[in-house]
């Protein structure tokens, strides 16, 4: 078993080196790879940098080149559902691209031919998310994440999507990261803390909670780690 753990931003996967007495660190394809044995089990650690690209060639990378066959992602998102506030956990349960656009021809948002509009996260993995915030006594929601190369702080922008895709809240890389999980045979989970509400003060709440947001995350993705090799 080799687990991946990813974040879009340094942030984010900070918290996780932090955890890691030791680890090694490689550089590929213009980014780093961190690589570290953690309670006996090959762990891969990378921020792919923002955005579905970046995080497209991340996610490919340590499945393909580091050969890692569980992939966990962890960070912050905007909030839609208005039950989600600054610190709160998201689960992905499906993901989608909001920006993925050829309605021209008749097809939904989010759709391409041969694609999906929403890619679902492994059931397993969620269910072990659920046993662990149990266990956290914790709450954690589960719901639909939004994925798209934007930078969301605009209440319109952010209800479209909302009412489009069902989405409770929105980020830059998880659907794009599930697109090459999903494609690779590789089971993948997304949890998300809440940093902002993607309004017109995102930008400053995301300043603000960024650091506190990425750590509630990180921690929680850890605690599934532990599961996942005891
Ligand atoms: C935002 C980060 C990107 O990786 C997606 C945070 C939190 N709130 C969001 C929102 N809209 C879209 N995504 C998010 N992450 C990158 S821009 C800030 C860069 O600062 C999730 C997310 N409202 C760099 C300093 O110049």
């Amino acid at each position: 078993m080799k687990i991946a753990i990813m974040g879009a931003m340094p942030e984010e996967v900070a918290p996780i080196l932090e955890k890691l007495q030791d680890y090694k660190t490689t550089q590929y394809a213009n980014n780093k790879y961190y690589e570290a044995t953690y309670k006996g089990v090959e762990l891969v650690i990378a921020y792919s940098k923002i955005g579905k690209v970046f995080s497209t060639l991340t996610a490919t990378t340590m499945i393909q080149h580091f050969g890692c066959d569980k992939l966990l992602f962890s960070g912050v998102a905007g909030a839609i559902s208005p039950t989600l506030k600054v610190g709160d956990l998201i689960i992905a349960t499906k993901l989608s691209q909001h920006d993925l656009d050829i309605t021209a021809f008749g097809h939904p948002f989010g759709y391409v031919p041969e694609g999906a509009v929403f890619i679902e996260s492994d059931k397993d993995l969620i269910a072990l998310g659920k046993e662990v915030a149990s266990e956290m006594g914790k709450t954690v929601q589960e719901g639909i994440i939004a994925t798209g190369d934007q930078f969301v702080a605009n209440e319109e922008r952010k209800n479209w999507i909302g009412d489009t895709f069902k989405a409770d809240a929105l980020e830059m890389e998880g659907a794009s990261v599930a697109v090459v999980c999903d494609a690779l045979d590789v089971p993948f989970f997304i949890l998300r803390a809440i940093s902002d509400a993607a309004d017109m003060d995102a930008s400053f709440s995301f300043d603000e909670f960024l650091e506190t947001s990425a750590v509630e995350s990180a921690e929680f993705v850890m605690k599934m780690v532990d599961r996942i090799v005891e």
